[in-house]
């Protein structure tokens, strides 16, 4: 008994049994020494079970956060080391509970049979190596059959069963056939349910109380009438047949997937009306002539670089020239180019233009186990291939745009209808962000897709795009709003708001620029929309907009009534909103509306100002005796964001002051001379220091938006007049659409 001896001395228990499982060992004949080096984890080399004891690796198997020298610790669950050490739920386990019973230390007759089968034993703590007697073994196989019994009972006999059945023997086709877009997720049978009432009172039907209450009842026992006959039928089955038949079953579930995709696969012909806008004539100065090469040789150095170093991925990294990719799309690909497209084409730049197009053509696609933001896919590919569409003429973005529409269709299986924040768009699965407050949906995201949708409906000539975003409306103008303001958190299920935290910034942002330009789009007939905005900018201008004692005007953000004297570089858009909606103020308002565009584009530019780089913080504070400076370290930098040139560039069109083509061209001689570098454009970590820190990031945003506005800023405005075009939240170009607004109100209706 050497080992154990030794185990006595200096390995914990469970190592020592593990080494006497892992052997095989008998009682009373000793494992060598080496498989006990195995079993402790500071001693263990690479290779057992593939599995390094300081690997986190084994978490994720082991619940409880046990983890080990290999198979032996991750199902004991009692594994020694760190990750068992004082962790209460490692100790907590059922399986870690269960396991011991038959884990005996002896490795044979039932302790040794099951424990073994099981993957090993051990981790009864403090127990000698004494076998157990044959009343006690025959006293466990009592216990361990009768438990066996009792899950079968319930497998068959429980009201429920048929759930049960359906997912472990084989797939029963529910009762009621889900809606053409539908996919199972969690919650799917509530939010069934819910919809079908929902329907049935849209629908008129009188409420019957009682009927919600018996439909369940009736379908778990028809449910479960059918589980037992099918049950009964399959265990009559050879092994073969029931293989035969899952895979049946699996190719039925994949032609229903066509069928109800199939009236998209044709899209219906449209007449593509050739843009407006396009003539783009040099402009008659010279100096601004030069300027604006300038800013297309920028746009040549980024795409350049992207092409060279990350053709084909999300993002570059300039700085080490390779690839870079955010998790917010996924395994999606080629988000740089998707968002890239329109930009190319404005300045002219005809075979990159055609090189992406092929790209997208041949390489672009959806069909991936991707979980996803629902959001950005939407602004940056959805918004892109629907500009790229527009001024191009050319069909294959617009049967991407509508491909990868329907993908995103599932995220609004929701109680409420307002969309999960992220989707796998393979199981249409989707969840929120788990740092968003107690689950809720983020108004800036799933606000923000209503524009795109409605072009969606209309170039595929399904209303259900525009029922889904027109329903998001529904919903938040039932809610009642906390000082007239829309709270950041709307909870899906519930369809209640979450925290009452309020900005202009991240989180709220782009909601209140699409209730604006939704109405703009429908060329001034959605007057819901327009009232929604008015409404929301009175309550911000009440609640949030306040001046420094220095005269900057600024918009805080409110947090459960108490304002925080900080904005964000992404708030700074709003000083181009105000002044693009000036025109539909109510009686009086306009100059008012204008003015307050200016203010917010001073504010914004003294942000930039204040810094060594001349470029502007993520955040800036009005408190503390400073005024638009960032006072954390954490929101010193900057990533190529474009809000404050696109304010820059609503106010040049909207006035013509010149001193926003000077601080335009500011803007321009900063990044040249800080964020240009040899691979392309980074970010920086802190333009108040005196030396770049770069990021090593060329967002994809900065081709999209960054540098189309700045090219517009010198170009004659009747490239892309405002009234023709109306710009998403990246700066993707999309129509006026006055008919088709109507037409998809009428058949929503
Ligand atoms: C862009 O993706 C969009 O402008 C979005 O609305 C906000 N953030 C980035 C750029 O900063």
């Amino acid at each position: 008994m050497e080992n154990l001896t030794n185990c006595n001395e200096g390995l914990q228990p469970a190592v020592c049994r593990a080494c006497l499982f892992a052997t095989g060992a008998a009682p009373g004949r000793s494992p060598s020494r080496e498989w006990c080096a195995l079993g402790d984890p500071e001693a263990q080399p690479r290779g057992l079970g593939g599995l390094d004891a300081r690997d986190p690796a084994p978490q994720a198997l082991t619940p409880g956060g046990g983890g080990g020298g290999g198979e032996v610790w991750l199902l004991s669950g009692a594994a020694p080391g760190p990750w068992t050490d004082g962790h209460p739920a490692a100790e907590a386990m059922p399986v870690a509970g269960l396991l011991p019973l038959f884990g005996s230390p002896a490795g044979g007759g039932l302790g040794g049979g099951l424990g073994g089968g099981l993957g090993g034993g051990g981790g009864r703590k403090g127990s000698g190596p004494a076998a157990f007697r044959l009343t006690e073994k025959f006293v466990l196989l009592l216990v361990f059959s009768a438990f066996i019994t009792l899950c079968f009972g319930a497998i068959f006999f429980l009201p429920d069963s048929s759930k049960l059945l359906s997912g472990v023997l084989f797939h029963s086709s529910p009762a009621l056939q889900p809606a053409a877009d539908h996919k199972p997720g969690p919650g799917a049978r509530a939010e069934d349910a819910a919809e079908g009432r929902a329907r049935r009172r849209e629908e008129g039907a009188p409420e019957d109380p009682a009927a919600d209450r018996e439909d369940p009842l009736a379908r778990i026992r028809e449910n479960h009438e059918r589980a037992l006959r099918e049950a009964k039928e399959t265990l009559q089955k050879l092994p073969e047949e029931i293989q035969r038949d899952i895979l049946r079953e699996k190719e039925k579930v994949a032609q229903d997937q066509l069928r109800d995709r199939a009236p998209f696969r044709r899209l219906p012909p449209v007449d593509f009306v050739p843009p407006i806008g396009l003539e783009n004539r040099e402009p008659a100065d010279a100096a601004v002539r030069e300027k604006r090469a300038k800013i297309k040789e920028m746009m040549e150095h980024a795409w350049n670089s992207y092409k060279r170093y990350a053709w084909g991925l999300n993002e570059l990294k300039p700085i080490t020239k390779e690839g870079h990719s955010s998790s917010l799309f996924g395994t999606i690909k080629g988000a740089t180019i998707v968002d890239a497209l329109d930009t190319l084409f404005i300045m002219g730049m005809e075979s990159e233009f055609q090189e992406a197009k092929s790209w997208i053509a041949e390489n672009l696609d959806f069909n991936v186990n991707a979980e996803i933001s629902v959001f950005e896919v939407n602004i940056r590919f959805v918004g892109g291939l629907l500009s790229a569409y527009y001024l191009s003429g050319e069909e294959i973005f617009r049967k991407k745009a509508v491909e990868l529409g329907i993908k995103l269709l599932p995220a609004f299986h929701t109680p409420s209808g307002i969309p999960w924040a992220l989707l796998n768009i393979k199981s249409g699965i989707g969840r929120n962000w788990p740092w968003a407050s107690g689950g809720s949906s983020i108004l800036a995201e799933f606000g923000t897709l209503h524009l795109e949708f409605m072009h969606l409906s209309h170039l595929s000539g399904n209303p259900i795009f525009a029922e889904k975003v027109m329903n998001i409306r529904k919903v938040l103008n039932k809610l009642e709003k906390p000082e007239g303001l829309y709270p950041n958190y709307l909870n899906p299920s519930s369809g209640q708001w979450g925290q009452h935290h309020v900005s202009i910034g991240g989180l709220g942002d782009s909601f209140y620029e699409y209730l604006l330009k939704a109405w703009l789009m429908s060329e001034k007939t959605d007057l819901e929309a327009k009232k929604m905005y008015f409404d929301a900018v009175q309550a911000i201008e009440t609640h949030l907009i306040r001046k420094s004692s220095g005269g900057l005007t600024y918009i805080a953000e409110w947090k459960g009534g108490l304002l925080e004297h900080k904005m964000g570089h992404l708030t700074c858009f709003a000083g181009g909103m105000f002044a693009l909606g000036a025109d539909g103020a109510p009686e009086g308002r306009a100059q008012h509306y204008l003015e307050l565009g200016a203010e917010i584009a001073r504010t914004c530019h003294e942000s930039y100002n204040r810094t060594f780089m001349k470029l502007g913080p993520e955040a800036f504070r009005f408190d503390g005796g400073v005024e638009a400076i960032a006072t954390r370290q954490n929101e010193k930098y900057y990533i190529l964001r474009p809000e404050v040139v696109e304010t820059y560039m609503y106010m040049w069109r909207l006035t013509h002051d010149p001193k926003y083509r000077k601080w335009a061209w500011e803007a321009v001689e900063a990044l040249e001379s800080h964020c240009r570098v040899n691979g392309g454009y980074s970010g920086l970590r802190d333009v108040y220091f005196t030396h770049e820190k770069y990021d090593n990031v060329q967002q994809s945003f900065f081709l999209a938006e960054t540098l189309k506005y700045l090219y517009l800023i010198f170009s004659d405005d009747d490239l892309l007049p405002l009234e023709h075009w109306i710009f998403n939240t990246e700066a993707h170009l999309l129509p006026i659409l006055p008919t088709a607004q109507k037409e998809v109100e009428v058949k929503v209706k």
